[in-house]
């Protein structure tokens, strides 16, 4: 059995221009990455101070970097399966900010008319989110079949299915890997790895550190390891294998090492985690580190990147006002959609 695993270094400047990345391209990302974080943000002030949304969230922070460098490759037709930590995937697809709260509200102004919730906010099928699910490891095998489809009509798409770290120990990770390999379907297998699955360190369940890699090996698929902080990087490794993706070559997986750097879910103060150990990882926010790649590049102003704030602030705040007039369903409609 082959074993294919490479790692991916964020390209150089010169490269830029052959995997076709330009300026404008470079400030969306970062647009992208601070758009999410205040939302998310917004999000955790609303359960926790504010008190007006209930239910779980995961929240996104801290892996801004894996959407944002997604975003880019994605075409029309492709398609996207998320799960229970998907509010970035949400925003990098474009789904309407005002309906991503008003589903996280429970009102039918949502995307999903209120009756999904957090773990099923990046669903809106004509922007590409086609299915998230909160069954961990479930939405692989999903994908199989999606991605097949796609393959059937050589439609040239491509699906992307993210999963974290503590899904790779699922059966339905290892099923899926195994069809999506046997199948040589256009699926991208994106592993958003934070570290963490819900209160345990996902290497303190084996005591070795390359657990995740580990888990892709044996299934005959070139697997990617890129620093999931760096949009870039993500970017690369897709870019670098899209053609073949696109003419049904067969599928590939991405590790994107990444840290959540909030709790579980919004309730849970991650007391378990070393001290110092969020600390350190804020030293790398993906925000920062690539705002001050691009101020160096000289792409990017001060005075432009905190505008960038002020503009995401500005519509996560216009949008939450706008969701909070609507309304749930009525009795009559429920019984309608359910
Ligand atoms: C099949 C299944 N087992 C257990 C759970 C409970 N659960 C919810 S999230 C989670 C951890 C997932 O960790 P990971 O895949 O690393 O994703 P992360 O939350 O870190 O993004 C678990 C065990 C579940 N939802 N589904
Ligand atoms: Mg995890």
């Amino acid at each position: 059995m082959k074993i294919s695993l490479s790692h991916v270094s964020t390209p150089v400047k010169g490269e830029y221009s052959k995997l076709g990345l330009d300026e404008s391209k470079l400030i969306d990302m970062l647009r992208t990455m601070i758009l999410i974080r205040v939302f998310e943000e917004k999000v955790e002030e609303l359960y926790l101070r504010e008190g007006v949304l209930m239910g779980p969230a995961h929240l996104y922070i801290g892996s801004e970097a894996i959407a944002a460098g997604v975003k880019h490759v994605l075409q029309r037709g492709d398609l996207v399966i998320s799960h229970h930590r998907g509010h970035g995937h949400a925003i990098m697809l474009g789904i309407d900010l005002d309906k991503l709260f008003a589903e996280l509200l429970g009102f039918k102004e949502g995307n999903l008319k209120g009756l999904g919730g957090s773990m099923h906010l990046p669903i809106d099928v004509s922007k590409g989110g086609l299915y998230a699910s909160a069954i961990v490891g479930s939405q692989v095998p999903i994908a199989v079949g999606v991605a097949y489809a796609q393959k059937y009509n050589k439609s040239g798409k491509l699906t992307i299915v993210f999963f974290g770290d503590g899904a790779v120990n699922t059966g339905a990770f290892a099923e899926g890997a195994v069809m999506a390999s046997f199948l040589r379907v256009p699926l991208v297998l994106l592993c958003e790895n934070n570290v963490y699955a819900e209160f345990t360190r996902t290497s303190d369940l084996f005591g070795e550190e390359d657990v995740v890699a580990q888990r892709f090996m044996g299934y005959d698929i070139p697997t990617y390891v890129v620093d999931g902080n760096d949009p870039l990087a993500v970017y690369k490794a897709l870019k670098i294998h899209e053609e073949k993706l696109r003419s049904g070559d067969g599928p590939i997986a991405i590790i994107a090492n990444t840290y959540r750097l909030k709790g579980h879910g919004v309730y849970d103060k991650a007391l378990y985690k070393p001290l110092g150990e969020a600390d350190l990882y804020r030293l790398k926010d993906p925000i920062i580190t690539f705002a001050n790649r691009l101020m160096n590049e000289g792409v990017l102003k001060q005075d432009d990147y905190k505008a960038i704030f002020e503009e995401a602030r500005k519509i996560v705040n216009e949008s939450f006002e706008k969701a909070k007039s609507g309304s749930p369903l009525t009795l009559d409609e429920l019984s309608y959609y359910v």
